[in-house]
C-alpha cells in the first residue's frame, strides 16, 4: 500500500443510543470565559500575521513556539506531558484511573491561518481540565488534552497526519520520510524544533475523543444555531498533478505550435469548478497551490504543479468526480501532446462520528438551552482518525460569515464559551459512562 493510499473503508457505526443526559452532569460548573479568551489571545501573539491570523506552518520554529507555549500551560496545571515519536503532545489530568477521555486538535495552521481553527479545541481542552481541577472534581477517568502534530497539511502532506500516526493507520517511520513543499525530511524538521518524541505510535487508545472546532462554513450562523454536533466528516482526495509542456519564446511561437503547461493548468482548474457546479450537493473541488517553471514573463510555461482538493459527503460520488477528473487529464494530454503525472497526496474515505457521542453532545447542548444542528464536517480534523480506535465525535460553533483558513476568521466570544461548557459537560459525562453496558456509572 502507498504511503499514500490511505482509502481505508471504515465503519464504525453503533446502534444509536440516547445518553441519559443526567448521568452525573454537573450543570452548575461552567468554564472561566476570561482565561480561555486571554490564552486565545496569547497564542494568537505567536507568529501573528496581519488582520489578526497566524502563519505556524507545522515544524517551523514559529509552529515550535506555539508549542512551546502550549506545554507550559500544561505545566503549570501540573498535567503529566508525553511527545510522542511523531511529535503529538499529550496533557493528561491523571484523576481516577483506566484510559483516559481525550480531546484535543491543532495549532499548527495555514498560511493565511485564523486564530481559533484548532488552537481554540485545544486551549478549551486545557480550560475545561482546569475547570475541573479548581473545582476538585471527583471523576472516574483521567482527562487529557492533545495537540497533534500537521493537522493542516500544507507544508507535508497528508493532513491530519499527526492523529493518523497515533491511531495506527500509518507507520511511524513512513510519517518521518514525508518530505515537504519545501523539501524538508518531515523527521529532520522535528527534531530540529526539538520534538521528536520517545512515546511510541499508536498512541493510549482514550476512553472516547471529543473534539471542539470552529465550523469553517456558513451553515450554523446562516441557519441561527450555536452548537453542531457533528455527525462525521467528508471523504477527502488529494492530487499533485504535474503537466510537462515544453519552455518557448512567448513571443514567436505561434500558437498551434504551443504545449502551454500554464494554459492546461487553467483548463482543468476550470473543468474542477464545472464539475463541483455540475454535481452540486455537497461536491467541492479547489485547485489552491500552482507552481510554473520557469514562471516567467516572456515564456511559454515548460512546467505546472498544482494541487487537486476533491471533497463528498458521498463516497461513490467522489469516486465518480475523481474518475471523471482522471478521464480529463488524459484527454487533455492527448489534445495538448504534453505529459501529464498524477500524485495521490491523500485518500480519506467519509467518517461517521459514534452515534452515542453525537447524541450526547446534542442533549449536553438542549440541556444546556442551546440550539443545535446535527452536521457534517466539510474540514477534515483529528477526530476522523481518532474515530477508528474509540467512540469519537466533534462539537461546532458558528464561524462569523464562515470565513475560515483566512485572518479575518472570527467567532464571537459568546459562541466560543457556549461551546467549551458543551465540552465540559461532554468530557465529565463520558468519563461516568461505560459503553459496554446500558446503563452508565452514575
Ligand atoms: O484540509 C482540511 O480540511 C483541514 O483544514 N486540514
Ligand atoms: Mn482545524
Ligand atoms: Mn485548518
Amino acid at each position: 500500500m502507498s504511503a499514500f493510499d490511505l482509502n481505508i473503508s471504515y465503519t464504525y457505526r453503533v446502534q444509536p443510543v440516547s445518553l441519559p443526559v443526567a448521568l452525573s452532569v454537573n450543570k452548575t460548573l461552567t468554564i472561566n470565559a476570561d482565561r480561555l479568551m486571554r490564552r486565545l489571545a496569547d497564542l494568537a501573539e505567536v507568529s501573528p500575521i496581519d488582520g489578526g491570523g497566524n502563519c505556524r506552518l507545522a515544524l517551523t520554529a514559529q509552529d515550535k513556539l506555539g508549542r512551546d507555549l502550549v506545554m507550559n500551560w500544561m505545566t503549570e496545571l501540573g498535567l503529566s506531558i508525553t511527545v510522542d515519536t511523531i511529535g503529538n503532545v499529550i496533557g493528561t489530568w491523571d484523576t481516577g484511573s483506566g484510559a483516559p477521555v481525550m480531546t484535543g486538535s491543532h495549532i499548527d495552521t495555514v498560511r493565511t491561518g485564523g486564530r481559533f481553527d484548532g488552537n481554540y479545541g485545544v486551549l478549551a481542552g486545557l480550560e475545561v481540565i482546569e475547570t475541573c481541577q479548581t473545582a476538585n472534581l471527583e471523576l472516574p477517568r483521567p482527562l487529557s488534552v492533545t495537540f497533534f502534530t500537521n493537522e493542516e497539511g500544507a507544508r507535508f502532506a497528508p493532513d491530519m497526519l499527526g492523529s493518523l500516526v497515533y491511531a495506527g493507520a500509518m507507520q511511524v517511520e513512513e510519517a518521518l520520510d514525508i518530505v515537504a513543499i519545501d523539501g524538508a525530511r518531515l523527521g529532520d524538521e522535528l527534531r530540529t524544533i526539538g520534538y521528536d518524541g520517545s512515546t511510541p505510535c499508536p498512541g493510549v487508545v482514550p476512553h472516547a475523543f471529543v473534539e471542539l472546532h470552529i465550523e469553517q462554513g456558513p451553515i450554523l450562523e446562516a441557519e441561527g444555531f450555536v452548537i453542531g454536533a457533528v455527525t462525521g466528516v467528508q471523504g477527502i482526495s488529494w492530487q499533485e498533478v504535474v503537466i510537462e509542456g515544453q519552455s518557448n519564446h512567448a513571443g514567436t511561437t505561434p500558437m498551434a505550435l504551443r504545449h502551454d503547461a500554464a494554459y492546461i493548468a487553467a483548463r482543468l482548474t476550470v473543468f474542477l469548478r464545472e464539475l463541483a457546479l455540475r454535481y452540486g450537493q455537497h461536491q467541492v473541488c479547489t485547485v489552491g497551490k500552482i507552481d510554473l517553471f520557469p514562471n516567467l514573463v516572456n515564456v511559454v510555461a515548460a512546467r505546472a504543479t498544482l494541487t487537486l482538493d476533491v471533497r463528498n459527503t458521498d463516497n461513490t460520488v467522489l469516486q465518480k468526480a475523481e474518475q471523471e477528473i482522471a478521464d480529463f487529464i488524459k484527454v487533455l494530454a492527448s489534445q495538448e501532446e504534453v505529459t501529464i503525472s498524477t500524485r495521490q497526496l491523500v485518500r480519506f474515505d467519509p467518517v461517521i462520528f459514534d452515534d452515542r457521542v453525537i447524541s450526547l453532545v446534542e442533549s449536553i447542548a438542549h440541556d444546556s438551552k442551546l440550539s443545535v444542528k446535527t452536521m457534517p464536517s466539510g474540514a477534515g480534523h483529528d477526530a476522523q482518525m481518532l474515530a477508528r480506535v474509540c467512540p469519537s465525535g466533534m462539537i461546532f460553533v458558528p464561524s462569523v460569515k464562515g470565513i475560515s483558513h483566512n485572518a479575518a476568521e472570527f467567532t464571537h466570544t459568546a459562541d466560543l464559551v457556549a461551546g467549551a461548557n458543551v465540552l465540559l459537560q461532554s468530557m465529565i459525562a463520558l468519563a461516568h459512562h461505560d459503553f459496554n453496558s446500558q446503563a452508565s456509572a452514575s
